[in-house]
């Protein structure tokens, strides 16, 4: 066993234990009280699941075992001393809760790149068999249900593994599938955008670098910006879409391929990750509209308006869990402001913070008017030349993979069982509320 797989398994047995005699000796200890309306409108708020990667307060953010992104960005190696963290960092610290060395990322960075290597050939033919103006992430998603002929995990359970130790080919696969999702991924890039011109990975580079470049992004400029987005976008607790949607199809014993497969289908909805391509769509409209590259901050106000009188929702705007400016826009802006403060994008971005969170409170419902994380991620990437919007849920995908695969390994780590709610029909909440 390798020594990180090893350590992994030090740090769980003990907190394994723990679970069992929670569920064991503690299991009628109420937790809370769940409101018709929480039921009713995506049991937000309601605990119902255990994630230790990360976790989101409303007011503060995202916090990726205890440290916040502005902390993350001082702490975690990096490559250059002025430069981004590595994601091979974050991925440590979330999988171990302990921060990584130079030595435990350089580790990370070379088994990425080995197991890079292992794609089946059959992979690329079904990415073939679609056709190429299928939206990138229809390509991303069947991609990565084609490599789960490579699952260890199904192997493993039919030999008939003890359970306890579900999570090793766990841990085999979603290394294996993180490896390789940048190149997946800057396949579709280059097929649907680059006449098929594919660019070899080159192992002697980090995982997002070598994102970049396969791309074709080669610069170092291009690359810090990917190191940047790989690791803000990683993570963010266990109750959003693709997070759960991993976890839930996890816990039928589907192997990871499937799972993350899931999660990247609930990843591709518009009030998810697709919502980054929209926010680039949105302000390109706009300017069509209005019929300048640089609106007034009125008349962005007034086409914001029109949106939600259309019954549209402005997107990039709003968040199910923050009551404040996402860190994650906050970190974006700030970075942006750095290397690329005269991008027309970005002083677009800025012009649309000033009007849209007023815009949106004036409704009188939004809970957040403050942007998320996806109202500036597509305008940075565009002033780096990264400018075909659709590519841009598959990066938020490469990233989400950190988070959400290292959440199933813990899940099989705590042998968290089958999930199963329970649900009712009209009848019962109308008897609930006593109505007729
Ligand atoms: N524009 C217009 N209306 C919005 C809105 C927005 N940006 N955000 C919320 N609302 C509306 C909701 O649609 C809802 O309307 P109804 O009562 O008519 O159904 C009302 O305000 C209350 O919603 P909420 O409780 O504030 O927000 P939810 O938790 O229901 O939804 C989210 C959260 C993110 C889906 C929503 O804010 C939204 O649609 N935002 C735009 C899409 C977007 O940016 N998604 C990306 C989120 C981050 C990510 O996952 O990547």
């Amino acid at each position: 066993m390798d020594y990180l797989k090893e350590k992994l398994l030090q740090i769980a047995i003990p907190k394994a234990q723990k679970v069992r005699q929670l569920v064991k000796e503690y299991g009628d200890v109420k937790i809370q009280d769940v409101t018709m309306s929480q039921v009713l409108t995506g049991m937000k708020g309601v605990v119902s699941l255990m994630t230790c990667t990360s976790k989101l307060d409303p007011e503060e953010g995202i916090r990726f075992r205890g440290y916040s992104i502005p902390e993350l960005k001082n702490i975690l190696p990096k490559i250059h001393e002025e430069g981004e963290p590595l994601p091979e960092g974050i991925f440590y610290l979330m999988l171990t809760g302990e921060l990584p060395s130079n030595d435990d990322v350089r580790y990370i960075s070379e088994q990425w790149a080995q197991r890079a290597q292992g794609i089946p050939p059959h992979v690329y033919d079904v990415i073939e068999a679609l056709p190429k103006d299928a939206h990138p992430m229809i390509q991303f998603n069947t991609a990565i249900l084609a490599m789960s002929t490579e699952s260890q995990f199904r192997k493993a359970y039919l030999i008939g593994m003890d359970k306890k130790n579900y999570w090793d080919p766990t841990y085999e696969g979603v290394m294996d599938l993180i490896s390789r999702l940048p190149i997946i991924a800057a396949y579709i890039y280059r097929r649907v955008f680059h006449q098929g011109d594919h660019i070899p990975p080159d192992p002697s580079l980090d995982w997002a670098g070598n994102l970049a470049h396969m791309m074709g992004h080669d610069t170092e400029d291009a690359k810090r910006l990917m190191r940047l987005y790989m690791l803000i976008h990683s993570d963010h607790e266990g109750g959003n879409v693709s997070a759960h949607a991993t976890h839930l199809v996890g816990s039928a014993l589907s192997n990871p391929y499937y799972s993350f497969s899931a999660g990247m289908n609930g990843l591709a909805g518009p009030l998810h990750g697709m919502a980054n391509q929209d926010v680039m769509h949105w302000i390109n409209k706009m300017k069509r509209e209005i019929g300048t590259d640089d609106p007034s901050e009125a008349q962005i106000k007034k086409y914001a308006e029109e949106t939600l009188a259309k019954g549209h929702v402005i997107p990039g705007y709003g968040h199910a869990v923050l009551r404040k400016t996402d860190p994650r826009f906050q970190v974006q802006l700030d970075f942006a402001n750095k290397y690329v403060p005269y991008a027309p994008y970005i002083k677009l971005v800025n012009k649309i913070y000033n009007v849209v969170p007023d815009v949106l409170l004036a409704t009188g419902k939004v809970k957040n008017p403050w942007p998320n994380v996806d109202a500036i991620s597509g305008s940075l990437l565009t002033s780096y030349g990264i400018t075909e919007f659709p590519i841009y849920t598959v990066l938020f995908g490469v990233s989400r993979a950190l988070g959400v695969l290292t959440q199933l390994i813990w899940d099989r780590l705590y042998g968290l069982p089958i999930e199963r709610p329970k649900s009712q029909n009209l009848g019962w909440f109308m008897d609930k509320a006593n109505l007729k």
